[in-house]
């Protein structure tokens, strides 16, 4: 009955919900069919599972060759985010631990110990509870977790499922052990799976012996050297001030360049899942481009994104949607998409989804009403012009900073063109266009890999760009140089005031240069406004 009763009343509530709302879902923001032009996003690939194993086995072998027989290394699964109270964000797991293992569950712990011949690799997992997943979903039982991961020895991390972020006590166990070197192996009831269920706990005696030595390596995500929290690597930290006060024959590591050095460059799995990202993202700036004229507000286009995203499966968006029209085109990371579109004006959008746990991250600049002006055309055909030449010197054993260079000066000549700048070997041009050109791509938007030298099959991204804010005048030192620089460029900046331009593309290096993941996507002028005419005029 009472149940019932409360049907009653949300059916009510159903109907009044759909009849106030419906006039107001008959405006812009209506659905319609899609055009036929706009690429629709290629199936997901298929990944063939002995394959996967056989390259997570691979990964897990190189870390150990890495760290070598007198080391250990441990990774946590990362720690729920809290959103408000007592609702988290979604879950994402570490990228470490799920480039070793695929695994996407809180509370698990991976050791790596290379000079155990008998348990090198280890799991802890948290037992199944059916009340936990009652409230939050499945759990990996460990044959599941030994399926998806190949790792074939899981104890019971003895993890409280209900009180978030926990190593476990098992694990606080065997690292207590380890610390006193006395051999540890868990009860055999909290043995999960083995390969030798009933064997002793065995195989430490070397690892032990460099510990005794003060030999003994710990390798963790970090080194942690100030005492601010570290914003994604708490546990680590923790562990590594707790072997800081007392290092029992470790010396800590950071475990960080084994894993830069192996997830800079892509394997062929790494790239189909990027791939799969990019196609996505391509897809929703197509579906945004086509229904952009007939939004009233920026939040209406960036629906399509978020649509198209959750459509195709994807993980979610790799960074939050900056679909920015006009002026709010020049703020880096707008996020807000609370202002009007305007026809005449550029939209720009920066939006890339995540699949796999990989990134895409894909910027294009197009105007509202299908036609560049003549100011848009121009600032819009450098930036252009930049990202070629970026691309072009793109090749094996370059660095991202010669790339930028190539970008920087095509940028320079064309500010220097349109009268923006007065000098080509000042940082003028700083005002114009203040970030770099390119950022390393992976399972992260900005991935790791700092100032590596390119290679084949790294991935990484061209994004030049140039903005002009309207107050960007305003905002300059008051000396005497910028007085001079404000007088000589204020013509042309009344002008083109106001313009935001960035366009950004996934490159991926190969032999002989490089490949543009983001190809499919308009880029050139005649494209994006060829592209435009026809999926409108399909709608
Ligand atoms: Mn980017």
């Amino acid at each position: 009955m009472k149940n019932a009763a409360r049907y009653g009343v949300f059916t009510v509530i159903a109907l009044a919900v759909v009849c106030f709302s419906a006039p107001v879902r008959s405006t812009s923001a209506q659905r319609r069919n899609t055009a036929s032009v706009i690429r629709p996003t290629p199936p997901a690939p298929v990944i063939n599972d002995s394959t996967r194993l056989a390259e997570l086995a691979e990964r897990r072998a190189r870390v150990a060759r890495a760290i070598g027989p007198k080391g250990i290394l441990i990774l946590f699964s990362a720690e729920p985010r809290v959103y408000t109270n007592d609702v988290d964000y979604p879950y994402r797991q570490e990228n470490n631990f799920y480039y070793l293992t695929n695994l996407k569950q809180k509370d698990a712990t991976l050791v790596l110990m290379p000079g155990n011949a008998k348990t090198p690799e280890v799991l802890f997992l948290p037992r199944r509870s059916a009340m936990a997943e009652g409230r939050n979903g499945r759990m990996y039982g460990p044959e599941e977790a030994r399926q998806i991961s190949g790792i074939k020895e899981i104890w019971d991390a003895e993890v409280n499922v209900f009180r978030p972020s926990d190593a476990g006590r098992q694990f606080e166990a065997f690292l207590k052990a380890i610390r006193a070197r006395q051999p540890y192996r868990p009860q055999p009831e909290k043995i999960f799976l083995s390969t030798s269920p009933t064997a002793p706990a065995e195989g430490y005696a070397g690892l032990f012996e460099a510990a005794t030595k003060n030999e003994a390596q710990l390798f963790l995500l970090g080194s942690f050297s100030s005492d601010n929290e570290s914003r994604e690597y708490r546990q680590e930290q923790k562990l590594f001030q707790d072997f800081t006060k007392s290092p029992d024959g470790f010396t800590l590591k950071n475990a960080w360049p084994i894993f830069i050095e192996m997830r800079l460059r892509k394997s062929a799995i790494e790239l189909q899942l990027m791939q799969h990202a990019i196609d996505i993202s391509i897809e929703a700036h197509e579906r945004a481009q086509a229904f952009a004229e007939e939004a009233k507000w920026e939040y209406e286009v960036d629906a399509e994104v978020a649509h198209t995203f959750k459509l195709r499966n994807a993980d979610n968006w790799a960074y939050p949607d900056i679909v920015g029209c006009g002026p709010n085109a020049t703020t880096l990371h707008y996020q807000e998409s609370q202002a009007p579109v305007t026809p005449g004006a550029l939209l720009l959008m920066d939006v890339g989804a995540e699949y796999g746990h990989y990134a895409a991250d894909v910027t294009r600049t197009f105007p509202v009403n299908g036609k560049f002006s003549k100011e848009q055309a121009e600032i819009y055909q450098i930036v252009y012009d930049a990202q070629e030449a970026a691309a072009k010197a793109t090749r094996p054993g370059a660095t991202l900073g010669q790339i930028h260079a190539a970008a920087l000066a095509v940028i320079k000549d064309g500010l220097l063109r349109l009268r923006l700048i007065t000098d080509l070997n000042s940082m003028q041009y700083r005002v114009w266009f203040m970030h770099g050109t390119s950022h390393w791509l992976g399972m992260n938007a900005h991935d790791v890999g700092g100032g590596a030298t390119l290679a084949p099959g790294m991935v990484f991204t061209n994004e030049p760009g140039i903005y002009l804010r309207p107050d960007a005048l305003d905002n300059l030192p008051k000396d005497e140089a910028s007085e001079k620089f404000i007088a000589a460029v204020r013509p042309a900046f009344e002008k083109y005031k106001g313009i935001g331009v960035r366009i950004e593309d996934d490159m991926l290096v190969t032999a002989d240069g490089c490949e543009w993941l983001t190809a499919a996507l308009p880029r050139r002028i005649a494209d994006i406004e060829a592209f435009i005419a026809k999926a409108r005029a399909q709608q």
